[in-house]
């Protein structure tokens, strides 16, 4: 055979080992992140081919029920009250509201609507009218998704009996990289809860936030870590960190795109049977960034004009773009 055969380039593929004892060794993750770019989004492909149809995209929407005041110090976040971001706090909203928000948000085509309070951990006052949101929203026929903070024995089993489907806890960064970016809270503590979440079968949304001035190993870490839960996340968010002024990221040096694609994609192959959702960021990304993202395996959004607190892409941006690259919504 000719040297420079086609087949004989197909077989010099790089394929990192998957570690023996079946789950992502950071080892074998971190050699993800080190292909070329078209090996990993090529196994990134065949990975999320063999398990989706790769041009549908699920949507989701959320709303922030309880915005700012937060007593944690993530040094990302908006809401955290140690920080002067000019966010204006709000109490936790009427049932009504939210209702009208979830109607909107399901007439417009979302399947799941997720909703967020601004808490360390929901205080028992405070779960009661939560667990009535999710009653009503779910008798709207749209699945229900909360994310409150850390939760207290007994809150999860109250969930559950709700009728909630997902809860959204994210791990955020590497395990070494944590202390940097949060100190009131643990990784171990997020641990613990989406424990939790899972023993009571709710399914479980659980991903980070990359930019965050972390390096290519933190990345690896955090995928690893993700992909070692067994089972690994139902939903996965990748969040783009949207710079806050006032808080201690405001200035971080933006993360070059393309690694942003290239954490999809790992996801992506290490996760193969979970959504991974391109999820905070997509305001500030190119709608081409974004198409690489879906090639890459993303087939999930956060879905209407606002994320909790910053702005996510109009839908007519959205319904542009996914009629370019011949998407559709399930
Ligand atoms: N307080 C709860 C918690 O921490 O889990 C729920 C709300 S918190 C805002 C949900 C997630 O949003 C965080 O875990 C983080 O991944 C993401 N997030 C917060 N601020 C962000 C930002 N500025 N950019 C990107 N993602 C952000
Ligand atoms: C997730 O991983 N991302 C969402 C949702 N889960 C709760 C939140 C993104 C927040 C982005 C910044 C803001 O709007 O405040
Ligand atoms: Fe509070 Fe969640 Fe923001 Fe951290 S990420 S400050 S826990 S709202």
């Amino acid at each position: 055979m000719n040297a420079c055969s086609p087949a004989e380039h197909a077989v010099t593929f790089h394929r990192p080992a998957r570690a023996p004892e079946g789950e992502w060794s950071t080892d074998a993750v971190a050699a993800l992140f080190e292909l070329p770019f078209s090996d990993l989004i090529f196994r990134a492909q065949e990975v999320h081919r063999k398990h989706f149809d790769p041009n549908a995209i699920q949507r989701s929407t959320l709303l922030s029920i309880k915005t700012g005041g937060c007593s944690e110090d993530c040094s990302y976040c908006s809401q955290s009250k140690r920080y002067r971001t000019g966010l204006t706090e709000t109490p936790l909203m009427a049932l009504e509201d939210v209702l009208e928000m979830a109607r909107a948000a399901r007439d417009k085509g979302a399947t799941r609507f997720c909703m967020g309070a601004a808490w360390r951990s929901p205080k028992e006052r405070d779960l009661e009218p939560v667990l009535e949101m999710v009653r009503e929203v779910k008798k709207l026929g749209i699945e229900t998704c909360v994310t409150l903070g850390m939760l207290k024995d007994g809150q999860a089993e109250r969930l559950r009996e709700a009728g909630l489907d997902y809860y959204n806890h994210n791990l955020d960064t590497a395990r070494e990289f944590y202390g940097e970016i949060v100190t009131t809270h643990t990784l171990d503590d997020r641990l613990e809860t989406i424990e939790k979440v899972r023993r009571q079968g709710i399914k479980v949304c659980a991903g980070g936030i990359v930019g965050l001035g972390e390096n290519r190993r933190a990345r690896a870490v955090l995928i690893a870590q993700l992909a070692s839960l067994t089972p690994p996340p139902e939903s996965v968010p990748i969040n783009g960190l949207v710079p806050i002024a006032g808080t201690p990221l405001e200035a971080v040096p933006t993360l070059d795109p393309l690694e942003f694609v290239r954490t999809i994609a790992v996801a992506r192959i290490t996760m193969p049977t979970s959504f991974v959702r391109l999820s905070a960021g997509r305001q500030q990304m190119s709608d081409e960034v974004q198409a690489l993202c879906y090639l890459a395996g993303a087939n999930s959004i956060f879905a209407g004009d606002r994320l909790l607190t910053t702005d996510n892409p109009a839908s007519d941006r959205d319904a542009a773009l996914f009629a370019r690259l011949g998407l559709r919504t399930i």
